[in-house]
């Protein structure tokens, strides 16, 4: 077994923010196969009770929590709860998100502080709750769910890019800080994933056609597809693993090659 014990998380906790459904649960999903116990929040019950019956249908006994993530109060209540009901929090994947597509002049204060609110907000006080019982336990392991958008901008994402920016230099600052503690916090940069967030991007035209924004995304992959959740899974059992770690303040990029390539040329 040797080196595939490294990638093990039997015995761990790990909780994956916003997991009922998307790239979370896949994540989730794939750390419970690697043997960590699984906890998950969503913002409302219908949500949390949605993901408990879909883990359940794979097999899996997760225990789901409502709490807002933006809500610090909520959130240290949900940490504290975590460690009494299932056990102290070894691995946090920071992955609710949300994205607002509006045109920055178009788009208001309060629009643009709802997304950082929880694209980058939300990491910090769900990070800063998890730390100190991270550092008694000897260690641990935090995942910032990046983006494409932690590097390049795009027309509409304004708040979501300078969110996903900030939340790559939060994974940093968290590595230099914590890293003497033996806390790894690295990132992951999905490129554009077939999910409920990505599906008006996705969508078929009236003369059946696909949406331009889905034909440039193809055009702008070397790996000329869109990826799925799955494709992340196993980067993300990397991170939270002991695999990794001497990884630290990185952000691991599973885009199929975007970041790399210039695009194919128009025929
Ligand atoms: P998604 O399908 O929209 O799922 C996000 C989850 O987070 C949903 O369950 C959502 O609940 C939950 N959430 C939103 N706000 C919350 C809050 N305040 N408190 C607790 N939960 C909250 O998104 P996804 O595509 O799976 O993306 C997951 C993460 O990956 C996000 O951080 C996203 O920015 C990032 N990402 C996605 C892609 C992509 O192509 N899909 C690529 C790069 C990065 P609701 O259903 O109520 O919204
Ligand atoms: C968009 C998309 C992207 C993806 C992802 C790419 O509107 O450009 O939603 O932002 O969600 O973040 O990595």
């Amino acid at each position: 077994m040797g080196i595939l014990n490294s990638f093990s998380l039997e015995g761990k906790v790990a909780l994956v923010t916003g997991a009922s459904y998307g790239i979370g649960f896949a994540i989730a999903c794939g750390m419970h196969d690697a043997g960590a116990k699984i906890v998950f929040n969503d913002i409302n019950q219908e949500l949390v009770d949605k993901g408990i019956a879909a883990y359940k249908e794979k097999g899996i006994d997760a225990k789901g929590y409502v709490c807002d993530v933006t809500d610090e109060d909520a959130v240290n209540a949900l940490v504290a709860k975590i460690s009494a009901e299932v056990g102290d929090i070894n691995i946090l994947v920071n992955n609710a998100g949300i994205i607002k597509r509006i045109p920055m002049c178009e788009m208001t204060a309060a629009q643009f502080r709802q997304v950082v609110d929880v694209d980058l907000n939300a990491p910090f006080i769900v990070s800063k709750a998890v730390i100190p019982t991270m550092i008694k336990n000897g260690g641990g392991k935090i995942i910032n769910i990046c983006s494409m958008m932690s590097e390049l901008g795009r027309e509409t994402v304004s708040a979501y890019a300078a969110a996903k920016g900030g939340l790559k230099m939060l994974t940093r600052n968290i590595a230099s800080e914590y890293g003497e503690f033996n806390i790894q916090c690295n990132g992951i940069g999905p490129g554009y994933i077939e999910t409920p967030q990505t599906a008006p991007l996705r969508e078929r035209q009236a003369d059946g056609s696909r949406h331009p924004f889905d034909a440039f995304i193809i055009a702008k992959t070397p790996a000329a597809r869109w990826g799925t959740t799955a494709d992340l899974v196993g980067p993300a059992v990397f991170l939270a693993s002991e695999a990794s770690n001497f990884v630290n303040g990185h952000v691991l990029y599973v885009d199929g090659g975007i970041l790399a390539y210039i695009g194919k040329q128009p025929q």
